[in-house]
Order: C-alpha cells, then sequence, then structure tokens
C-alpha cells in the first residue's frame, strides 16, 4: 500500500519534471505479441505464458530524446474482438501507432487491413510503425516482402519479443516519431485539442478557479 502511494508519488514527480508526454498506442490481433514487446522493452525480460490482456493496460516509461526527458504512456490493448468497440478512447490523443502482426499466423498480417482502417478514422496522421514479430521462430521471414507497409509507405520492422531482436530500436524509434509528430502535427483535431487545453489554461490564469469549461468554448467558437 505504502509502496504504491511511493509509486505514485515518484509518477507524479517525472510528469512534474518531463519536458514533455506523448501517448503510444499498440495495436493487431490477440496473441501477435503486443504485450510480450512491452514486457521486452520496459522490463527486459519474456515470460512464455499466455496471459491475454484484459481490455487495457497502460504502462509508464521515461525516455530521453534530444536532451529533453519525455514521459511515454504506452497503451497496451487487447486484441480481442469483444473489446472492438472500447476503442475510441484508446486512439485519443495518441502520437503513434506501433501495429504488430505475427509471422507464423498469416491471418494477424491479413487483419492489418482493418486495424489500419480503424486507426486512420481515429487518427489520420498519426506515425504508424508495422511490426512482424515473432522472427525467432522463422527467420527466413525477413527476406520477405510485405506489401502492406509498402503500400502504405509504413515502416517495417522485423523484431522478437522472445530474444529482443529490434525491440529496443522499434520503441526508441516510435518515442521519437511521436515526439517529433507531437512538435509539427498539422491534424486538425490536434490544433482544435491544443487550442482548447490553452484557452483552459489561460482561462484559470486569468479567473482562478471555479471558471466552468462552457465559457471557454463559447469564446472558442466565436473566434
Ligand atoms: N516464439 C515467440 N513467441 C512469442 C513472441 N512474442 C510473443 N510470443 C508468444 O505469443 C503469445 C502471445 O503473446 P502476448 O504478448 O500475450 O500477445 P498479445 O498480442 O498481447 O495478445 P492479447 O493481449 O490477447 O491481445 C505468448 O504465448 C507469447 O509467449 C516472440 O517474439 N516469439
Ligand atoms: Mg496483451
Amino acid at each position: 500500500m505504502a509502496r504504491d502511494r511511493a509509486k505514485a508519488c515518484e509518477l507524479d514527480q517525472e510528469k512534474y519534471d518531463a519536458d514533455e508526454n506523448v501517448k503510444i498506442i499498440c495495436l493487431g490481433d490477440s496473441a501477435v505479441g503486443k504485450s510480450k514487446l512491452m514486457e521486452r522493452f520496459l522490463m527486459d525480460g519474456f515470460q512464455p505464458q499466455q496471459l491475454s490482456t484484459y481490455a487495457l493496460t497502460l504502462y509508464k516509461h521515461t525516455a530521453t530524446v534530444d536532451g529533453r526527458t519525455v514521459l511515454v504512456d504506452f497503451w497496451d490493448t487487447a486484441g480481442q474482438e469483444r473489446f472492438q468497440s472500447m476503442h475510441a478512447s484508446y486512439y485519443h490523443k495518441a502520437h503513434a501507432c506501433i501495429m504488430v502482426f505475427d509471422v507464423q499466423r498469416k491471418v494477424t498480417y491479413k487483419n492489418l487491413s482493418t486495424w489500419y482502417t480503424e486507426l486512420r478514422e481515429f487518427r489520420p496522421e498519426i506515425p504508424c510503425i508495422v511490426v512482424a514479430n515473432k522472427i525467432d521462430a522463422d527467420v527466413k521471414v525477413t527476406q520477405k516482402s510485405f506489401n502492406f507497409a509498402k503500400k502504405f509507405s509504413l515502416p517495417l520492422y522485423f523484431v522478437s519479443a522472445a530474444d529482443g531482436t529490434n525491440v529496443v530500436k522499434l520503441f526508441n524509434d516510435a518515442i521519437r516519431l511521436a515526439v517529433s509528430y507531437k512538435h509539427n502535427s498539422r491534424d486538425f483535431m490536434d490544433e482544435v485539442l491544443q487550442e482548447l487545453e490553452n484557452f483552459e489554461l489561460e482561462q484559470k490564469e486569468d479567473d482562478g478557479p471555479g471558471q466552468g469549461q462552457q465559457e471557454g468554448t463559447k469564446s472558442l467558437a466565436a473566434s
């Protein structure tokens, strides 16, 4: 209990010290290895047992990009269909996406197009990396060409959560892309949300506590 509280304080402190925050989401069918990739990157470990993610797990990570501290929220989603309808909030304000398939199960590669269509519905502009996982099981797959990534001009990484191949590179590149997207975003919804955030901050500074969001929304619409 006390340890939980200490951990929460530590995270609050990190948030305070961080130069910025980014959110990275992970998508793909059930059992492609999304959670194992997170485990490999964050804990440098791999437990082979299968424990399907229930709906959502959030991992916090602190990274340094060009000398700046970046607090990263990794959202590990459940690939199972029964959670499909919950995805709207997963996408909200995400800055990058890691989209995983399993090189041993063709269907998980085929389903990338469904995941990608949904991603683009909610986040039309964010960087997305396609990940071919479990290459330890068949290294020859790295010779194959996977047209999905080419078709949408997306980077493709061959990785293995089991032996760690390319995992650190994948996540570090994803963090960089997320930060760079956050700085250069031309996405209309991002601009509106950013403007709302700034406006709310200004309102708080100008009027002190207790001023409602309604007023902010009204003025934004009028401007
Ligand atoms: N050989 C091999 N097996 C892997 C690798 N990554 C994951 N696995 C296995 O694949 C299974 C599923 O991994 P998870 O990480 O739980 O899959 P997930 O995508 O998070 O699945 P959901 O949470 O159900 O969406 C586990 O039994 C892992 O041991 C890998 O790189 N190589
Ligand atoms: Mg999982």
